[in-house]
């Protein structure tokens, strides 16, 4: 039996922005309710949740302050069971999000490590000062700038926080922490649900000696990149934690556990693959690389050969946008986004892995930074205007061309994409050329054809800006091919007669035979028999 997440497709729901149903200008849980037919007809099989714990909000519900309950803004545990049944009803799975790293400073742990009650003491990483307090323990900073070190007068000692000063970092070496976070999923599985996407998992454990990070020279981008993480990260009692961990939730059935690995440019995505262990860690880690790919086929297909090497026998994941980072569509540049758009999808929903789309893609939502006024990462005030935050890929999703884009009935917290009147679910729904019915076509293509979700993938070499690999299970070959270029090219794969042409992204477009046009991308089926 193939577990159910291998063959999935899952959609990524940022809450805040989802739908908003009472009004407030927040999307909520029973705005996600609301909106599970519409996820149905797209046809996606499983909804990842950004959290929606109780919450200072100060990173917007990645500091927790109670892993057990949901934040008021976004409703409470009855909308919340409401919509594991209701999602289950329809055959759709849910995934939480689990940030274990760090809790809130709000959290009722860090309130009593901070009265030093014995059980809670160790929960956090705590170190007195050696002579002076103006001198922090060691040269680690944090992801969000500063120091990673932060003074705290009541217990006279520096506490870690390797995101903000509001979101200090758990002590794993503490088997109470262990512990408490098990029951944390416990907690979570009774309630019914089916997977678990873990937050910055790399960084659970670090160096017990606490070493300075050794200096990278000539380090570009933030100070917290000017240095190689080689003690605040990737520690080897983080995998024997996750061994533990996984033994755990395969006790207790069918449970995808994917863990996002914080790695930077002068890494590679092995980081991130070695966290599968020997199939025995994490069922799937996201691949950054794919998210700051060049949009052509020489870089998609490195990206994708080294991903499929560095994973061996562990499954991949397919992911090309998520809450951190600007938008897909909106980094393939300018010139003829609608076609590169349908590329990225196919590319995406054919390629060997569990893809997870993130919401707004199915429609071509733009990245759409905010004014310097209007920003609302914690990341974004800090940085700006060297880095402006993440606040252009979170906007309200674009339900239709009412004032607030069908979101909400009043002003959001994010400001409606100014895109909305012209780029919006219903208007696609009613265009059946439109990017939304691509979609559906390519999620229904990879349900009506296992090889597309757990077939074998050959990628061949790169030729005149093709991207061609061919899908394989059994009697079933699909050859996928992708222009990525702004000329027609010829086909690398020449379709025999009798081969079916399953989906072609610009069906409008004329070319010769045996050619593509401009960002055109196709899926034949070999017929049977056939020879290649
Ligand atoms: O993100 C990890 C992370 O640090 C980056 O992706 C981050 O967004 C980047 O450095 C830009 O500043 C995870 C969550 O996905 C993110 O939303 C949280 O803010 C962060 O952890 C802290 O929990
Ligand atoms: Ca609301």
């Amino acid at each position: 039996m193939t577990p159910w997440w291998q063959s999935a497709v899952i959609y990524q729901i940022y809450p805040r922005s989802f739908y908003d149903a009472n009004g407030d200008g927040i999307g909520d849980l029973r705005g996600i309710i609301q909106k599970l037919d519409y996820l149905q007809r797209l046809g996606v099989d499983a909804l990842w949740l950004n959290p929606v714990y109780p919450s200072p909000m100060r990173d917007f519900g990645y500091d927790v302050s109670d892993y057990c309950g949901i934040d008021p803004a976004f409703g409470d545990m009855a909308d919340m069971q409401a919509l594991i049944t209701q999602a289950h009803k329809r055959g759709m799975k849910i995934v939480m999000d689990m940030v274990f790293n760090h809790t809130s400073h709000q959290h009722p742990w860090f309130k009593a490590a901070l009265e030093n009650d014995p059980h809670y003491r160790d929960f956090y990483i705590w170190r007195e000062p050696k002579n002076t307090r103006h001198k922090t323990p060691n040269n680690w900073r944090s992801a969000f700038g500063g120091s990673a070190w932060r003074w705290h007068h009541k217990r006279q000692a520096f506490y870690l926080h390797s995101f903000l000063p509001a979101q200090p970092d758990l002590n794993w070496r503490n088997p109470e922490v262990e512990k408490a976070a098990l029951q944390i999923l416990d907690f979570w599985l009774a309630k019914g649900v089916n997977g678990f996407r873990f937050d910055v998992i790399n960084l659970l454990f670090k160096d017990p000696t606490l070493r300075n990070n050794p200096l990278r020279f000539g380090g570009i981008g933030r100070p917290y990149e000017w240095q190689q993480h080689r003690h605040d990260r990737n520690q080897n009692e983080t995998h024997l934690f996750l061994q533990r961990m996984r033994r755990h939730l395969d006790n207790r059935g069918d449970i995808l556990s994917v863990g996002e690995i914080m790695y930077d440019k002068y890494e590679t995505c092995a980081t991130a693959a070695s966290f599968c262990g020997q199939q025995d860690e994490l069922h799937l880690t996201f691949n950054f690389e794919l998210l700051h790919a060049k949009f052509s086929a020489r870089a998609l297909h490195l990206a994708l050969q080294r991903w499929y090497d560095a994973l061996g026998k562990n499954w991949p994941s397919i992911t090309f946008s998520n809450h951190d980072f600007p938008r897909q569509i909106s980094r393939t540049g300018r010139y003829k986004q609608a076609e590169k758009a349908r590329l990225l999808a196919m590319l995406a929903l054919s390629a060997k892995g569990t893809v997870v789309l993130y919401y707004g893609e199915e429609i071509g939502m733009q990245e759409e930074p905010v004014r310097k006024k209007e920003i609302q990462d914690p990341a974004g005030q800090f940085y700006w205007p060297i880095y402006k935050g993440r606040d252009g890929c979170r906007r309200p999703m674009c339900w239709d061309d009412s004032e607030y884009g069908g979101f909400s009935a009043q002003r959001s917290w994010l400001p409606v994409s100014p895109a909305a009147p012209k780029r919006n679910v219903l208007a696609q729904q009613m265009n059946p050329n439109s990017l939304w019915h691509f979609y559906r076509s390519l999620i229904a293509l990879r349900k009506e054809y296992t090889c597309l979700q757990t077939g074998e993938i050959t990628l061949h070499p790169v030729q005149h800006h093709v991207l061609y690999f061919t899908r394989s299970l059994g009697k079933q070959i699909l050859h996928i091919m992708l222009n990525i270029s702004p000329r027609p090219q010829s086909m690398p794969y020449l379709p025999n007669p009798r081969d079916a042409c399953l989906l072609n992204s610009r069906p409008a477009a004329k070319s010769l035979p045996h050619e593509l046009a401009p960002y055109q991308g196709v899926i034949y089926q070999q017929a049977q028999g056939s020879q290649d």
